[in-house]
């Protein structure tokens, strides 16, 4: 027999089934993707091309607004408000977190890996090794694309590394800020966003980077050379929050992969292609862009097996495996 309850619920289920059948169509998912610099730094263009890839390959399920230029969080803070949720994606500067994992710095150390195609060969070395350890903090990678090799801005000659001595230096993360220290300069931790401004008002009158770095800046209204010391190239990883990926739908899933996969690629080819590109408008602009004399390449060379020394031992065994795999390949 049937009654009027079991009618009641019948008609409930469907009209409940039937809505839940109706809503993914419409239903839109937003995120969002705090970035780290500037919107047209070939970082910030990769993440909005990503986005658009998504939203495509979904047919506009899910929509990724990337916020660049450190406006959402901070960049020091992107990795931390993914992992506890408050942002669903994130990008930034991988070492920036070297105090947390010393693998975190591992792209970092210098002149390990100072041509693009060294630095892809140790990001393959050592990919599993980060990716395991923000896998533990609930973040998953998803993809990492380069800088281009950190040379060095000042106001004069730098013709021996003595010369640095007291000069006042922008580090943006552990391995920059050593370097500051080991060669007795007034180090400050400032981030890309703030550089201008730190640059403009003479807080600092030095710092390690990229010509990407010192053209979003416009590194020649304070300072004179760049020293292309090539140092080490770091790299920028993407990240999700695991659990928000894992409760999307197999489909969404794959569509983010695939288009991270497609914007490493990218992002790498961009980097190749406008390296010096950058370095040609420093020197439109007036600016030095040389070699470091033998002397002065001797003397980061010297500070750089101090770092390295540093680094190893922070890393341990796991480190060291990484290192000598990079090394085989
Ligand atoms: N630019 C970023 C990180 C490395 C680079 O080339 C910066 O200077 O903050």
């Amino acid at each position: 027999m049937i009654n009027r309850r079991t009618v009641t619920a019948a008609v409930l289920a469907f009209g409940v089934s039937a809505l839940a059948f109706a809503a993914p169509a419409a239903a839109q998912t937003k995120w969002n993707l705090p970035a780290a610099y500037p919107a047209d730094n070939p970082h910030s263009e990769n993440l909005s091309l990503f986005a658009k890839d998504v939203e495509a390959a979904t047919g506009g399920k899910l929509a990724i607004t990337v916020h660049p230029g450190a406006s959402l969080f901070k960049a020091p803070e992107i990795k931390r408000a993914v992992q506890s949720g408050q942002a669903q994606m994130g990008e930034v500067l991988i070492s920036i977190h070297e105090n947390e994992d010393a693998v975190f710095g591992i792209d970092t150390v210098p002149f390990l890996a100072t041509s693009f195609s060294d630095a892809m060969k140790l990001y393959k070395a050592s990919k599993a090794a980060v990716e395991k350890k923000l896998d533990a903090q609930g973040i998953k990678l998803l993809f990492m694309v380069p800088w281009a090799p950190q040379g060095v801005y000042a106001k004069k000659d730098l013709n021996t590394i003595d010369d640095m001595k007291g000069m006042k230096w922008r580090s943006y993360n552990v391995g920059t800020a050593r370097l500051g220290e080991l060669l007795g300069m007034q180090s400050v931790t400032i981030q890309a966003a703030e550089l201008p401004q730190a640059l403009a008002t003479g807080v600092v009158n030095s710092f390690m980077s990229s010509g990407g770095t010192g053209y979003d800046s416009k590194v020649w209204e304070s300072l004179t050379h760049f020293y292309d010391v090539q140092a080490w190239i770091p790299k920028d990883a993407t990240f999700v929050n695991k659990a928000a990926f894992n409760a999307l739908d197999k489909a969404t899933q794959d569509a983010i992969l695939k288009a991270a996969a497609t914007a490493e690629e990218r992002g790498w080819k961009m980097w190749q292609d406008k390296a010096g590109w950058y370095l040609d408008q420093l020197k439109a602009k007036g600016m030095k862009v040389q070699p470091p004399s033998a002397e002065l390449a001797a003397g980061f060379k010297k500070a750089g097996d101090t770092l390295t020394a540093d680094w190893l031992k922070k890393a341990g065994a796991d480190g060291q495996a990484v290192v000598d795999a990079y090394k085989k390949m």
